[in-house]
């Protein structure tokens, strides 16, 4: 029998530190979150404290260069995305919009001032951040965001509200995006400034171990040293989603995995009609099916990899892994759940957990129609969004 889920031995493709990391964010996850994850699954929400735990470890802005950052290849990062969201999207999420999304934009689009102040405290996670992009009446299509910031003097005022917003309600800072007369550009909102209110969003029935929220923002005053500077339209926002969505394809690998561990394991030991389930052909059809998805989604996501950390990574491939892989992972936990009977539809196993996270994963950063589109236009030359 086979003791690793990695089938072609795709492990052997990355770096020594490249598989040091993945072992030290594995048995971090494993011994530190999984024990926990239920029951935060359970009461809806995450407790912050985890943050400077994820922080040590250097996985907040990982692949960041300078201020407190750990400077890695994208592709240990992915390898991180990897091992926590084998434990949960959530954890995942709290890492990707606090890297790839604040961080991210910060570092990328920020001043020299907001770097400065913002990113040590927020890769030790001593902060924590949010990312500002959805409304309730923009979603796939951010350009029609109606959030507003206009000039008074030199400070800049905000009004409007921002929807589904990760972190929201425990961040330190806001990345947001609005409406100015000059297209639309990105502040660095501390959330301690009167005007921002978040509102934590209940009754979720996915992504339950993270939190979310409505922000709103009235009459808010910001100096004018809180937009970043140089960047004018939505290449600003979509720049940071390209790193969160290439943390997304890779994490969707481990949630996938567990899903498959978990059915082998429990198929293993559950007898029915005088066997294990695992010796009954048509079990065993299905393994094999979801190993072969699952080692493809490995591999496509070890390519990106490649591909991002020689800077040839274009928007249109992240569309292609995330798309491939959050469908793959999909498919193999709708498929693993049916596989542990009405045992899979307890928070007692794993499987229905990673199921319906990867729900709310196959929705936010572009949904799979959006990204299909984006392959589709890389095909076509053909835009077909509007
Ligand atoms: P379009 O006209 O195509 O482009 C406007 C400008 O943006 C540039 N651009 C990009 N730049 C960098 N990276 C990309 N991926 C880019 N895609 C486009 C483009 O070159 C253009 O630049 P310029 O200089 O000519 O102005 O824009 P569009 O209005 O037609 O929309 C395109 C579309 C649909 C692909 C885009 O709007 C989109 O991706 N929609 C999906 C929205 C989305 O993904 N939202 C995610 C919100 S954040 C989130 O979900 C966080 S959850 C995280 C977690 O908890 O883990
Ligand atoms: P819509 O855009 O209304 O789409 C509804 C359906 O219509 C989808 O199936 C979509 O594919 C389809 N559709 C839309 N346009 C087209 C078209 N042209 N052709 C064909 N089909 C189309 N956003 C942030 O900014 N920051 C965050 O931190 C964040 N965190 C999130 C956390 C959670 C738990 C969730 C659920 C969402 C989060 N989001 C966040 C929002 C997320 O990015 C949006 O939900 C997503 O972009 C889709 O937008 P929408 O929900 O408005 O759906």
């Amino acid at each position: 029998m086979m003791t690793s889920l990695d089938f072609l031995d795709i492990d052997s493709l990355y770096s020594d530190e490249e598989r040091a990391i993945g072992e030290t964010v594995r048995d971090y996850a494993r011994a530190e979150l999984a024990p926990y994850v239920a029951d935060w699954y359970d009461q809806g929400s995450i407790p912050t404290d985890i943050a400077p735990g994820l922080g040590k470890l250097g996985l907040l802005g990982m692949h960041l260069e300078g201020y407190g950052c750990a400077g890695t290849t994208a592709t240990a990062y992915g390898i991180a995305c990897r091992e926590l969201e084998a434990v949960d999207s959530g954890l995942r999420s709290l890492v990707s919009v606090q890297g790839s999304l604040a961080m991210f934009a910060i570092h990328r689009w920020g001043t020299e001032e907001h770097r400065q102040e913002w990113l040590p405290r927020m890769a030790a996670g001593e902060a924590i951040g949010c990312f500002g992009l959805t409304e309730a009446d923009a979603g796939s299509d951010p350009g029609s965001m109606r959030t507003t910031a206009k000039r008074d003097g030199n400070d800049w005022i905000l009004n409007g509200s921002k929807m589904w917003i990760t972190n929201g309600t425990i961040a330190q800072v806001a990345v947001v995006w609005a409406q100015t007369d000059e297209g639309i550009r990105g502040f660095a909102v501390p959330t301690d400034t009167p005007g921002f209110a978040a509102h934590e969003i209940k009754r979720k029935l996915s992504l339950r171990a993270s939190l979310t929220a409505e922000l709103t923002f009235d009459n808010l005053r910001l100096p004018a040293s809180a937009v970043f500077p140089e960047v004018r339209g939505l290449k600003g926002p979509l720049s940071c989603l390209n790193e969160a969505r290439y943390g997304i394809l890779w994490g969707a690998v481990g949630a996938a995995r567990s899903c498959l561990d978990e059915a082998l394991n429990y198929t293993l030991a559950r007898t029915q009609f005088g066997k294990p389930l695992a010796a009954f052909q048509l079990t065993q059809r299905k393994l094999a099916d979801m190993s072969i998805a699952l080692t493809n989604a490995a591999l496509t996501a070890t390519q990106l990899g490649r591909l991002k950390d020689s800077h040839r990574i274009t928007p249109e491939q992240v569309s292609h892994g995330k798309l491939a892989n959050v469908r793959t992972a999909l498919d193999i936990a709708r498929t693993a759940r049916g596989m542990l009977g009405a045992a899979g539809i307890t928070l007692d196993h794993t499987i229905m957990r990673h199921m319906n996270n990867l729900e709310t994963v196959a929705t936010y950063e572009g949904t799979e129609e959006m990204h299909a589109l984006s392959i589709g236009r890389a095909l076509t030359g053909i835009a077909a969004f509007r």
